[in-house]
C-alpha cells in the first residue's frame, strides 16, 4: 500500500488490516542515510511501523511540515503516540526496549548494555560525524578553502576510527561477539559507507567479514528490496 502525503512518500511494510495499526509508529528516513540503521532495526524487532521516505537531495527535510516532525531537519525520526524520537541511538534503544524478545532486545547486564551504548555514541559523536565532513561541512564553516580540507582529510579522518573499530572494538561476528544487538545494524551503515569516504574495506577484514554477515540478514535483505522496488 502507498500514497503521497505532504509531498512526501508514505509506504506500510506489511499489508494492514486496520490504518490505525500502522500509526502507532511512523518512521521517517531516507535512501542512504543513516536512517538505514533504524531501517533494519525495525525490521528486526517485528514491529509494525509505517514508513515515510524523504528525499535529502530535494531537500524535503528542509519542508516545513517535517520541520514540525523534526526542527532540525535530519533524518531519522520516529514519531510515536507520545512524541517525537530522534538521534539514532535513542531509537535504536527504544525499538530494542519495545521488541525485548526479538534479536535486538537488550542484555540485562548493565555492563553490557553500558558497552552497547559505548559503541553506539562512537558511531554518533565521532564516526557518522567524520563521515559528515564531506558534504556536510558548511554545518561548522563557511570558507572554501577550509571546506575543501575538511572534505580532504574524511579518508584519513574515517580510516583512523575504522582502525580502532577493527582492532579494538568489533568483536565478531557481531559487534559485541556472539550476541546480536543494535549496534550491528548502525555499524553496517556506516561500513557501507567506506567506499565513498575513500577507505578500503579490504584493509579491515572484520568490518568487511560484519559486512558480509549483516548482507545475509532477513531484516537487511527487506530494506534492500524496499529500496530496488522504489
Ligand atoms: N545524530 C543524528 C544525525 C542525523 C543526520 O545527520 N542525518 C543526516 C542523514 S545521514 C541528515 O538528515 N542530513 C540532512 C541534512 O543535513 O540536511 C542521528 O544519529 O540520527
Amino acid at each position: 500500500m502507498l500514497y503521497v502525503d505532504n509531498g512526501f512518500i508514505v509506504y506500510f511494510d506489511r499489508e494492514m488490516t486496520s490504518l490505525n495499526e500502522a500509526m502507532n509508529i511512523t518512521f521517517y528516513t531516507a535512501q542512504q542515510s543513516i536512517g538505514y540503521a533504524s531501517y533494519v532495526a525495525l525490521e528486526e524487532s517485528g514491529l509494525e511501523y509505517q514508513l515515510i521516505e524523504l528525499d535529502l537531495a530535494a531537500k524535503q527535510q528542509q519542508n516545513a511540515d517535517y520541520l514540525q516532525v523534526n526542527p532540525k531537519a535530519r533524518v531519522p525520526s520516529l514519531v510515536l503516540e507520545q512524541g517525537v524520537l530522534t538521534e539514532t541511538p535513542a531509537i535504536l534503544t527504544y525499538l530494542a526496549r519495545l521488541a525485548p524478545e526479538s534479536a535486538i532486545g537488550l542484555p540485562e547486564d548493565p555492563y553490557e548494555y553500558a558497552q552497547i551504548q559505548s559503541f553506539n555514541s562512537y558511531l554518533c559523536s565521532t564516526v557518522h560525524v567524520a563521515h559528515a565532513h564531506k558534504h556536510r561541512g558548511s554545518r561548522w564553516v563557511d570558507d572554501v578553502a577550509a571546506l575543501k580540507a575538511m572534505t580532504d582529510y574524511v579518508p584519513t579522518a574515517m580510516s583512523l576510527c575504522f582502525d580502532l573499530i577493527e582492532s579494538q572494538m568489533l568483536g565478531g561476528p557481531w559487534v559485541h561477539g556472539e550476541r546480536f544487538s543494535i549496534s550491528d545494524p548502525y555499524l553496517y551503515r556506516i561500513a557501507c559507507w567506506m567506499e565513498g569516504d575513500g577507505v578500503d574495506v579490504n584493509q579491515y577484514p572484520k568490518v568487511k567479514a560484519h559486512r558480509e554477515a549483516m548482507a545475509e540478514r532477513d531484516s537487511v535483505k527487506a530494506v534492500e528490496a524496499f529500496y530496488s522496488a522504489h
